[in-house]
């Protein structure tokens, strides 16, 4: 936050803080979002950001009256960045402590503003100084370095087929949300490999940088790699833990191939390497993005990750962009996070990775297993295990579930997420649920996903939303824009806005 966006002497990022303290301390619900937002006055980024918030609308004439009616939503605050600045103690804690007690939360601003040297009068007070103007384009990120992995045809039961996980995917919905207007799109910036160590096994990042090398060492004349042999458990049924743990890795790249990967639907070309560490980048810099104080960011990851576990690669996906990033989340915050995955395909993958944690939970809407990959994972008996036990849920869906069914089921998987602390949301976001989607077998709509986005927007926590799967490149770029839309609490169609041309008067 800038210079002298806190007009009256503290800073908005102080008291947002201050709140996500006092619910680590599990001290009572705080509920002062109103205050503050009267004190700072109208043209401050924090009231500009409740205003994005689904549903609140109705709240701004209130809040330029001086009335405060924000009561119900103090977990707004939590939206805010988190950073120290000066604090005139006595000030705020007035504040804050002023609505508890009297739940008359313009009296509280009122004497938090006299005790700063206010007259007294809640008005909205626009700033002295001039603030950079606010632009309510929610960022994009993307690069074109997914495009080195370029896979032609995937194998199906051991047949070629078309590739379902292609760069035009990428394409589709980068041309739509820039058609919006109303998307900014960013760049990356590379995170090297730490980030990626924090949740994968090492050797995976050496086998999948080492594959296409070792393809052209061996003179292996394909388009393609992608394995025959597998590690499957009843090879070593009857044998110790700790024994198959032994076992060396092979050396033979088709052997390397089935030890780090699930699937033979999983194809790799040269770039596949470069473009998944790229997809990783995009996670990150959404994920910075987020921390850095945006209510929500997109990152446009290609290839997906949401199947990839620890120690291996499977089902288009390489790297698991989402648990790096929710990794980095805590990592960097020290809080909880929840990670919401509805891609139509359970991910088994980031199921994996935080199975045995508590600080990471998963919760995941997907076909049933039992029809569909990735089929020996998935079940609704999956919670974790040791620490991690209840930090999983899984919500396997009946076959073509329609939007009415899915919304009502991702209203539970809603309320689990809100009865766990943490202030950012990580979604993997999948379109392979559409009704028309070459391989999933659910049935939902474009309208759908405008509604599920609004949902998961109206829980309140800022969203680091990640790109997984979807594969009916007619619809892609109308869900995407439909889902992004919906979480910002933009009208269904049609809610095209302009920069700078939000309904809030500036400052
Ligand atoms: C991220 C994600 O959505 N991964 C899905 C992986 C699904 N793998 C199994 C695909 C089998 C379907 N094969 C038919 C392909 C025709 N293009
Ligand atoms: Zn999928």
């Amino acid at each position: 936050m800038e210079d002298g966006q806190a007009n009256l002497g503290f800073d908005v990022a102080w008291v947002g803080k201050v709140l996500l303290e006092r619910q680590a301390e599990e001290r009572d619900p705080v509920r002062c979002g109103g205050p503050v937002g009267a004190v700072v006055g109208a043209g401050h980024p924090f009231i500009q950001a409740v205003h994005r918030v689904a549903g609140l609308d109705a709240v701004l004439p209130q809040l330029l009256d001086g009335r405060l009616v924000l009561d119900d939503h103090g977990d707004l605050a939590q939206r805010l960045p988190v950073r120290v600045r000066d604090r005139p103690e006595g000030a705020l804690d007035q504040l804050l402590e002023g609505s508890y007690a009297s739940g008359g939360a313009g009296e509280a601003a009122g004497r938090a503003a006299r005790a700063l040297g206010h007259d007294g009068q809640i008005v909205a007070t626009p700033f002295q100084r001039t603030l950079p103007p606010y632009d309510p384009r929610v960022k994009v990120v993307h690069t074109d370095r997914h495009r080195g992995h370029d896979p032609q045809v995937e194998t199906y039961l051991g047949v070629p087929v078309p590739a379902c996980e292609v760069p035009q995917r990428a394409e589709i919905i980068r041309d739509a949300l820039a058609a919006d207007g109303g998307f900014e799109l960013v760049d990356p910036t590379v995170h090297g490999t730490d980030p990626i160590l924090a949740v994968h096994d090492p050797g995976l990042l050496r086998f999948l940088e080492e594959a296409w090398p070792a393809v052209e060492r061996q003179r292996i004349e394909r388009d393609f790699l992608v394995a025959d042999t597998y590690p499957t458990r009843g090879m070593f049924a009857g044998m110790s833990e700790a024994f198959v743990a032994a076992r060396p890795e092979p050396v033979a790249v088709g052997g390397r191939t089935g030890w780090w990967g699930l699937d033979s639907s999983n194809p790799i070309r040269p770039g596949t390497y470069d473009a998944a560490r790229s997809a990783v980048d995009v996670a990150l810099t959404t994920t910075d993005l987020v921390l850095a104080g945006e209510t929500a960011a997109y990152g446009l990851c290609r290839p997906p990750g949401h199947h990839a576990a620890a120690a291996m690669a499977g089902g288009y996906c390489f790297f698991n962009n989402a648990a790096i990033a929710a990794e980095a989340i805590v990592a960097a915050t020290g809080e909880r996070v929840a990670i919401l995955d509805v891609d139509v395909h359970h991910g088994n993958g980031t199921q994996q990775i935080f199975w045995r944690r508590d600080d990471v939970l998963y919760v995941s809407l997907h076909a049933d297993p039992k029809r569909l990959y990735p089929f020996f994972l998935g079940h609704a008996d999956e919670i974790g295990e040791g620490r991690g036990h209840g930090a999983n849920r899984n919500f396997p869906m009946g076959l073509r579930a329609d939007d009415a069914t899915y919304l009502a089921t991702l209203d539970s998987a809603l309320e689990r997420i809100s009865d766990e602390p943490g202030s950012i949301l990580v979604v993997s976001l999948g379109f392979d649920t559409f009704h028309l989607d070459p391989i999933g077998d659910l049935a939902l709509t474009t309208d759908g996903y405008h509604e599920m986005g609004r949902r998961v927007g109206a829980l309140g926590r800022r969203l680091v939303i990640l790109q997984e799967g979807g594969y009916h490149l007619g619809a892609l770029g109308e869900n995407a824009r439909a889902w992004l839309s919906g979480a910002e609490g933009r009208p269904a169609a049609g809610g095209s806005r302009e920069p700078g041309g939000g309904t809030i008067p500036g400052p």
